[in-house]
C-alpha cells in the first residue's frame, strides 16, 4: 500500500490550511483566550536556524492545543527588521537596506511555513514598515511628553568603523562586538530613556510573573538596588566642605580608617594638597584611559593620597583621604569611606598600601580583639564602635541611619546599578526620531556649509501626531562619515525644512534596534488599526501574553526595556495590566553534532590526553612514551564509527586503550557545523524535525544535534502511518486498551501543558507500539492518536485524519476527553511488614513494579515513623501479596 510521503503531504496541508483560515484568530469573547507569542526573529541573511524552530515548535504545539481544547488562540509571528546587517550589506553592496530586508523576510517566511507553524499570518508585522514605525515614533512621544525622554551629552563609546555609539554591552574589552573594531570614549548628545524613573517598579512587579528564576535574578542584578546611607564626611581645612559617601554598611562607620575618591571627583583638584599635586595629576590622566569595565573588574589596586584628611562624623577622628581607581565616578555619589576590615577591595588596597585595618564587627561569641586575615564581610555585632556596641548589624544600620540623619550628618539612601538607556544611534537603518529643532542661520541651511548651521539642540520640538511617520530619506550613500550625527545629517533635503519663515532641522540620529521589539506583541493584537495604536478592548481581551517563549540571551535587555514601555502605556491608560509577559520560557541552545576528537603525535601515534603521550598498542598494553607539554601534539577528528564506550569513557575501537574525547560546540559558519532547516525538510520532513526538535530533550535544556537520530523519530511516524492506514475495526476498544487510551489522553495533555513534549512523544511511541501488535486497530483508537499527535507533527496528522473519513481539519476536531475513573490500573492493598511486623497498607496498581511499591510505602506516613533514623537493611515484594522491610 501508500507509503508515508512527507513532501508530497507536507504542501498539501499547508495549502489547505492557508484556504481554510484554519490559524485565523478566533474572536469571540466567550472563550477563554491564551496569547502564546514567540521572540520574532531578526531576518538575517543566513536564514532559518535550527534553533528557531525549537521555541517556535514548543509555541506551536501549545497553540494547537488550546485551539483543539476551545480556546481562543493568539499566535502570531512578524519580523524584527532594523539593524546593523542590513545597513552594513547595504554599505557593501549599494542596495537598499530596505530590499535586502524584504528578501530575507520572504526567505524566513517561506522556511517558517513549511515547518507548518500555526501562526495568524494576517497579523504579520514588520518592524520597518512605516505604518508600524509610525506608532513605535508615537510612542516616543509619549514618552518625550512625559518627560521620559532627554537629551544628555554623555561620554560614549564611539566606534568610528561602525560609525555608531555603541551600547555598553556591546563592546568586549574595547572593541565592538560586531566585527571587533576600536572604540573611543567621546562625548556626544544622545537621547536617552528614563528607564530609571521604573527601577523599583521594575523590581518589584517581578514577583508577579512566572519566569525562569535564573532571567529574574539577572533583572533584579541588572537593576541592581542598594539599600544604604548617605553620610557627610567634614574635610579638616576646609570649613564648609565635605565628602559625601554611599554606603551600604553605615554599621562599620567606626571602622573606616580612610576615604576614597574616584579620580573623577571634582573634590580632588580642590583638596589636593601642594606636595600631591603631581602624582594626583599623573594618576588621574592614567585613570582616564581605563575603560569602566577593567575599572570595575579592578585586579591591581592602585591609588595616591591626596594630602587632605576628612573627619569621621561619629568619633571626630581624621582619616586622609585618598582617589583610587575602584571607586567609580558613576555610581552613588563617587566617594567611599573605607572600611578594610569588612570590605574585600578596602582590605586589599589597605594591605597593598601600608593603611590601618581596625575590626568593627564580630561573630557572637568570638574575640573582638582578634585580628583580621581578611575582612569579614558577615553581619554580626558591633564592637569597638563606641555606644553602639553590641547592636546587631540590621539594628545598628537603623540606629546610626536616624541618629547621623538628626545630627544633620547623613540620610537614608537608595542606589540602582541600572543606568538611563542611551536610546539613540548614529545609523541609517532604524526608525527617525520625531523631532526637530529650531535652526539659526543666514540664509538657506542646506546650501549653507555647516559650520554657519547653528541647530538648537536645546529646544527639541516634537513632531505632531498627524504628521507620522516621519520617514526615512532615500539615500545613495549608507556609510557612516567621520561625523558622529550619522549618515541622516548628509540628507539635507530631508533634514532642514522650513515653515512660517524659520529653518527647522530634524534630529539625524536613529533609534535603536531594540525600539521596535519593545511593543510589537502589542501591535499583534490589532495590527491593522489605521486610526490607533491599538484597539484598548482588544488589548484588554488579549494582554497579558500567557506565554512567551524565546532565546535566554534576551534574559536582560529586550525583556527590561519592553516592561519599561509596558509599563509607561499601563501609565498612559493605554494597557490594562503591569506586566506584558505572565509566563516566560527560554528554549535550550541547540549544539552542532557531538564532534568525537582523539590526537596525534608527531611520530603518528595516537595518543590518549592532549598532554600526555601513549603508545596506542593494539594487543592493550599502554607504553608511556613521554609526557610533554603538547608540541607537536595535533586533534584529530573520528567518525561515530570508529569509537565506543567503555566504562563510561569513548574510545577508538580499533585502540581500546586510546580515549575520545566528544565535545558539542556552537553552532557556527566558521566550525561548519551549522544545520540548515530546510535540508532536515527535504530530507525527512517537517512533522519529522519538529518532532525530533521536541523529542532531543526538555525544552529548556542545551542539547546536541544529532542527524542520525531524526531517523529514529521517521521510523516512528512510519509506524503512526503504517498502523493508521490498516483496515481499521469500528467496534470499540477492548477495555484494557480503553484504559490505555485514557491515560494517554491525560498524559499527553498534561506533559504539553507543562511543555514536556519529549515525554507527550515517548508516551505516543507507547501507544503506537501497542497498536501496532492489532492486527485490525480500533478506528476509534486510532482517532485518538492521530488527534494526540496533531500539535507535535500536524502534516501527518491532518492526512490520517482524512483518511480514517473525516473532511474537517483535524485542528477543528474537540480535543479527546478522559475520564480519570479509566486512567487509573485496577488497584490493589499491599500490607507492609517492618521487622517482621505490619505496619501498614498502600493502594498500588495491581501491576505496580517493587520500586513503585517500596517508594509508596515509604511515602505512607504510617509506615514512614517506623524507618525514620534506621539503616536499611532488606526490601522484599512478593508481587500483589506483600511487602518485607529490614531496618536496623
Ligand atoms: C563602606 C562599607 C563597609 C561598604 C563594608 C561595604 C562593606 P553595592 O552593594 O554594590 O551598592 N561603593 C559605594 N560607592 C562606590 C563607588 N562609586 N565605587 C566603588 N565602590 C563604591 O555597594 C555599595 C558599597 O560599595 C558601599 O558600601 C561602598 O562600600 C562601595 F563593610 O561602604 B561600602
Amino acid at each position: 500500500d501508500e507509503r508515508y510521503t512527507p513532501a508530497e503531504i507536507e504542501p498539501k496541508w499547508q495549502a489547505f490550511w492557508e484556504k481554510d483560515r484554519t490559524f485565523a484568530t478566533d474572536e469571540d469573547p466567550n472563550k477563554p483566550k491564551a496569547y502564546v507569542l514567540d521572540m520574532f526573529p531578526y531576518p538575517s541573511g543566513a536564514g532559518l536556524h535550527v534553533g528557531h524552530p525549537e521555541g517556535y515548535t514548543a509555541t506551536d504545539i501549545v497553540a494547537r492545543y488550546l485551539r483543539a481544547k476551545g480556546t481562543a488562540v493568539l499566535h502570531p509571528m512578524g519580523w524584527d527588521a532594523f539593524g546593523l546587517p542590513a545597513e552594513q550589506h547595504a554599505i557593501n553592496t549599494g542596495t537598499h537596506p530596505a530590499e535586502t530586508t524584504q528578501k530575507n523576510i520572504a526567505t524566513f517566511k517561506r522556511q517558517l511555513k513549511s515547518l507548518g507553524f500555526s501562526y495568524d499570518w494576517d497579523r504579520e508585522v514588520d518592524t520597518t514598515d512605516p505604518e508600524y514605525v509610525k506608532w513605535t515614533q508615537w510612542i516616543f512621544l509619549e514618552l518625550f511628553d512625559r518627560g521620559l525622554a532627554y537629551q544628555a551629552e554623555l561620554p560614549v563609546n564611539w566606534c568610528p568603523a561602525l560609525g555608531t555609539v555603541l551600547a555598553n554591552e556591546e563592546v568586549k574589552d574595547g572593541r565592538s562586538e560586531r566585527g571587533g573594531h576600536p572604540v573611543f570614549r567621546v562625548p556626544l548628545r544622545q537621547w536617552m530613556l528614563k528607564i530609571t524613573a521604573y527601577a523599583d517598579r521594575l523590581l518589584e512587579d517581578l514577583a508577579d510573573v512566572t519566569w525562569p528564576e535564573g532571567t529574574r535574578v539577572m533583572q533584579v542584578e541588572w537593576i541592581g538596588r542598594s539599600e544604604g546611607a548617605e553620610v557627610d564626611f567634614a574635610i579638616d581645612g576646609h570649613p564648609g566642605k565635605k565628602v559625601e559617601i554611599f554606603t551600604t554598611r553605615p554599621d562599620t562607620l567606626f571602622g573606616a580608617t580612610f576615604m576614597v575618591l574616584a579620580p573623577e571627583h571634582p573634590l580632588v583638584a580642590e583638596i589636593t594638597t601642594r606636595e600631591h599635586t603631581v602624582q594626583v595629576q599623573q594618576y588621574v590622566e592614567r585613570a582616564k584611559r581605563r575603560s569602566e569595565r577593567d575599572r570595575r573588574e579592578n585586579k591591581e589596586k592602585t591609588g595616591v593620597a591626596t594630602g587632605a584628611y576628612a573627619i569621621n562624623p561619629v568619633n571626630g577622628r581624621t582619616i586622609p583621604i585618598w582617589i583610587a581607581d575602584y571607586v567609580l565616578w558613576g555610581y552613588g555619589t563617587g566617594a567611599i569611606m573605607a572600611v578594610p576590615g569588612h570590605d574585600e577591595r578596602d582590605f586589599e588596597f589597605a594591605k597593598k598600601l601600608g593603611l590601618p585595618i581596625a575590626r568593627v564587627v564580630h561573630e557572637a561569641g568570638s574575640d573582638p580583639n582578634a585580628p583580621l586575615e581578611t575582612a569579614f564581610v558577615g553581619e554580626g555585632l558591633a564592637c569597638h564602635s563606641g555606644a553602639y556596641d553590641g547592636l546587631s548589624t540590621n539594628d545598628f544600620k537603623k540606629r546610626i541611619t536616624a541618629d547621623l540623619e538628626q545630627r544633620g550628618a547623613g540620610k537614608k539612601r537608595v542606589e540602582y546599578k541600572l543606568r538611563d538607556w542611551i536610546f539613540s544611534r548614529q545609523r541609517y537603518w532604524g526608525e527617525p526620531f520625531p523631532i526637530y529643532f529650531p535652526v539659526e542661520c543666514d540664509g538657506d541651511p542646506r546650501a549653507l556649509p555647516s559650520e554657519n548651521v547653528k541647530i538648537d539642540f536645546s529646544k527639541p520640538i516634537a513632531v505632531s501626531r498627524e504628521e507620522l511617520p516621519v520617514r526615512l530619506p532615500d539615500l545613495e550613500d549608507f556609510k557612516p562619515g567621520d561625523d558622529p550625527a550619522g549618515p541622516l545629517a548628509r540628507a539635507k533635503d530631508w533634514r532642514f525644512f522650513q515653515k512660517d519663515g524659520q529653518w527647522y532641522a530634524r534630529e539625524t540620529n536613529t533609534m535603536p534596534q531594540w525600539a521596535g521589539s519593545c511593543w510589537y506583541y502589542l501591535r499583534f493584537i490589532d495590527p491593522k488599526n489605521r486610526e490607533r495604536i491599538f484597539d484598548p478592548e482588544k488589548v484588554k481581551r488579549w494582554l497579558p501574553v500567557d506565554l512567551y517563549v524565546g532565546g535566554a540571551e534576551h534574559a536582560v535587555l529586550h525583556l527590561l526595556y519592553a516592561r519599561f514601555w509596558h509599563k509607561v502605556l499601563f501609565d498612559a491608560g493605554l494597557v490594562p495590566v503591569a506586566e506584558p509577559f505572565a509566563k516566560l520560557v527560554h528554549q535550550g541552545m541547540i549544539l552542532g553534532e557531538i564532534e568525537y576528537t582523539t590526537y596525534v603525535a608527531a611520530d603518528g601515534v595516537y595518543v590518549s590526553r592532549e598532554n600526555v603521550v601513549e603508545k596506542a598498542d593494539p594487543v592493550g598494553g599502554t607504553e608511556h612514551l613521554d609526557e610533554r607539554n603538547g608540541g607537536g601534539v595535533q586533534p584529530v577528528r573520528v567518525k561515530e564509527e570508529e569509537i565506543e564506550k567503555r566504562g563510561g569513557e569513548f574510545v577508538l575501537k580499533a585502540h581500546p586503550n586510546v580515549a575520545v574525547d566528544a565535545r558539542a560546540h556552537k553552532m557556527s559558519k566558521s566550525r561548519g557545523n551549522v544545520i540548515n532547516p530546510d535540508h532536515i525538510v527535504q530530507q525527512f520532513g517537517a512533522d519529522s524535525l519538529r518532532l525530533y526538535e521536541m523529542f532531543m530533550g526538555p525544552l529548556e535544556a542545551t542539547k546536541p544535534w544529532s542527524t542520525s537520530s531524526i531517523a529514529g523519530v521517521k521510523r516512528f511516524l512510519d509506524r503512526v502511518w503504517t498502523v493508521s492506514t490498516r483496515t481499521l475495526d469500528e467496534a470499540p476498544p477492548s477495555d484494557a486498551l480503553e484504559r490505555t487510551l485514557h491515560k494517554t489522553i491525560r498524559k499527553v495533555g498534561e506533559d504539553i501543558e507543562g511543555l514536556r513534549f519529549n515525554t507527550a512523544i515517548s508516551t505516543l511511541m507507547q501507544l503506537t507500539n501497542e497498536l501496532f501488535a492489532i492486527e485490525q486497530p480500533p478506528k476509534r483508537a486510532i482517532e485518538v492518536l492521530v488527534q494526540l499527535l496533531h500539535p507535535l507533527a500536524p502534516h501527518i496528522a491532518e492526512e490520517l485524519w482524512q483518511r480514517v473519513g473525516h473532511a474537517q481539519s483535524v485542528q477543528r476536531a474537540p480535543w479527546p476527553q478522559f475520564d480519570p475513573a479509566k486512567c487509573v490500573d485496577a488497584e490493589i492493598e499491599v500490607p507492609v511488614q517492618v521487622n517482621g511486623k505490619v505496619r501498614g497498607r498502600v493502594k498500588v496498581a495491581a501491576d505496580a513494579s517493587a520500586d513503585v511499591v517500596v517508594a509508596a510505602a515509604k511515602a505512607d506516613e504510617a509506615v514512614a515513623k517506623w524507618l525514620e533514623g534506621k539503616q536499611l537493611v532488606k526490601e522484599q515484594y512478593v508481587p500483589g501479596r506483600i511487602l518485607t522491610i529490614v531496618v536496623k
